[in-house]
């Protein structure tokens, strides 16, 4: 009978910190509505009108150990909600390194999701329990918000620029997936599920391909590489030659000095925009050569060249990218020099 829940299930690490925070405020709220409420109600009944028993002088006392505890007290409470708020936050806001990266485009009114071994869904995502996932999530129109109550976590979805959620499921189920963003008369439609698997369930799935029929055998890096390939970049970014265009390998999570004096670290969005609108931020010691190409790229295919080229390393020491499925196939078969571990030590020799 008592089938009523107040909250959503609690299936990711920081739900039962939300939660726990979320309780405390409302507990916090409720004692003070309770104890301000019942303050009201006695003095209302002490002081009303017909009670001439009462001292009604009313002058204006002074007392610093009373004004000391009521701004003391209340501060100290706010300092608690706010450091354990900001704990919380960093936690959502910093993915651990060993989680899983997918990619996901939000579109007047659906989900795509890309899982980086080639899956791509619709609506619907695929994870395992204990698996921590990275999402990397741009949109094609306007603000959408990706929004999952079970796991506590909601990111806006913003057009031109990519935001980042992560999460660890903790309970194998199905959950709702929202937009929480009115984006359009079909606002209340953009809904999903996230199908969280036991690890050999996910495995299998993973190998038994797309529910949605994307194309398989091919990982997104793959899927960047011929892209590479057939926009031409490959004639100018060289795997072992920086007098064109800089080298990409070990490019992502590099700092990168720029032709005005800045450095930037290269993340996704920087990729992105590099690519996208490569005027707007130069490398030192190149011109401003390269293509621009906005509108030639889908959101899509840009995170499949993302994922490309972080594929092809970071920079400490050409780490092997987050996913280690995620070898750049095409692009080394002709050129075995490139796969060799000397490359690196060119590196330095591109900003020239
Ligand atoms: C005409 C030659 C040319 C082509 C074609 C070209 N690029 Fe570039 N690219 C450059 C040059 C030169 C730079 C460095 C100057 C700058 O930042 O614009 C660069 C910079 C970049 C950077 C930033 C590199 C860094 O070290 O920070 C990325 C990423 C990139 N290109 C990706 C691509 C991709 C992906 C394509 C194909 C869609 C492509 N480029 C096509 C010449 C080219
Ligand atoms: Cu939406």
């Amino acid at each position: 009978m008592w089938n009523f829940p107040l909250l959503p299930d609690q299936a990711s690490t920081f739900a039962g910190r939300v939660d726990g925070l979320y309780f405390f405020l409302v507990a916090l709220t409720a004692f003070f509505t309770v104890m301000i409420s019942l303050m009201v109600a006695f003095m209302a009944i002490r002081y009303r009108e017909s009670n001439t028993k009462v001292n009604r002088d009313n002058p204006l006392p002074e007392n610093p150990t009373m004004e000391a505890v009521w701004i003391g007290v209340p501060l100290v409470i706010v300092l608690v909600i706010f450091f354990w708020g900001v704990n919380i936050y960093f936690a959502i806001a910093r993915p651990p390194a060993n989680a899983v990266d997918m990619y996901v485009t939000g579109k007047q009114w659906m989900w795509k999701i890309q899982h980086p071994t080639g899956q791509r869904e619709i609506n619907e995502i695929h994870v395992a329990v204990g698996q921590p996932v990275r999402l990397t999530m741009i949109s094609q129109d306007v603000i959408h918000s990706f929004y999952v109550p079970a796991f506590r976590v909601k990111q806006d979805v913003l057009p031109g620029r990519y935001s980042q959620l992560w999460f660890e499921p903790t309970k194998p189920g199905i959950y709702h997936l929202f937009c929480a963003e009115f984006c359009g008369t079909k606002h209340s439609g953009m809904i999903g599920r996230v199908v969280v698997m036991e690890s050999a369930d996910y495995e299998r799935w993973l190998a038994g391909g797309s529910s949605n029929g994307g194309s398989l055998g091919q990982t997104m890096a793959d899927a960047g590489a011929q892209i590479f390939e057939a926009q031409g970049c490959i004639t100018c970014h060289k795997m072992d030659d920086a007098s064109r265009a800089p080298i990409l390998k070990g490019l992502y999570g590099k700092s990168v000095a720029l032709n005005g004096g800045e450095t930037v670290i290269a993340d996704e969005q920087y990729i992105r925009e590099s690519i996208l609108r490569s005027g707007a931020k130069i490398v030192a010691g190149y011109g401003p050569i390269m293509p621009v190409y906005q509108n030639r790229i889908s959101e899509d295919e840009l995170m499949q060249l993302v994922s490309y080229i972080k594929s092809l390393g970071g920079p400490a020491t050409g780490t092997p990218a987050a996913t280690p499925s995620a070898a750049p196939a095409s692009e080394t078969k002709g050129t075995p020099a490139a796969a060799k571990p000397a490359q690196n030590v060119n590196e330095p020799s591109r900003n020239k």
